[in-house]
């Protein structure tokens, strides 16, 4: 089924975990989801809930059951990380773009000292 994937990590173009996905998608745009961003180390985690902002990438597949099989694998879903649906936002103007996506949120609520305040992982930091 033709979905979408909105991934703010490891899966984006560039990163280590990339490679599951590079290829298979049909679209990319960058996009915005609202939740907050936290720093786990070798990745980050979020937590789609409240009115700040994370940004990242979100892919379109022709047929998303391809690929989600092995990112659930990855990402230790369900235990890990969940996988939800998440409304989507234009990352510069923050409006609602009126589309939904997958994506992983980490399987508990992590702010403090964790907290990316920028929303955007970058695995150089
Ligand atoms: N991989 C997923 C969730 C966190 C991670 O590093 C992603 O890139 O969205």
């Amino acid at each position: 089924m033709k979905d979408q994937v909105f991934v703010y990590g490891t899966l984006k173009r560039g990163e280590g975990n990339h490679r599951l996905i590079a290829g298979k998608y049909t679209k990319v745009r960058p996009a915005a989801a609202q939740g907050l961003l936290f720093d786990l180390g070798a990745f980050p985690g979020a937590w789609f809930e409240g009115n700040r902002f994370l940004y990242g990438e979100v892919f379109e597949f022709e047929d998303v059951e391809i690929v989600l099989p092995s990112l659930d694998r990855l990402e230790g879903c369900p235990t890990l990380y969940r996988r939800i649906r998440v409304p989507l936002f234009d990352p510069e103007t923050l409006e609602p773009d009126g589309t939904e996506a997958w994506a992983y949120e980490y399987h508990r609520k992590l702010d403090g000292d964790r907290l990316i305040p920028s929303g955007v992982w970058e695995n150089s930091r």
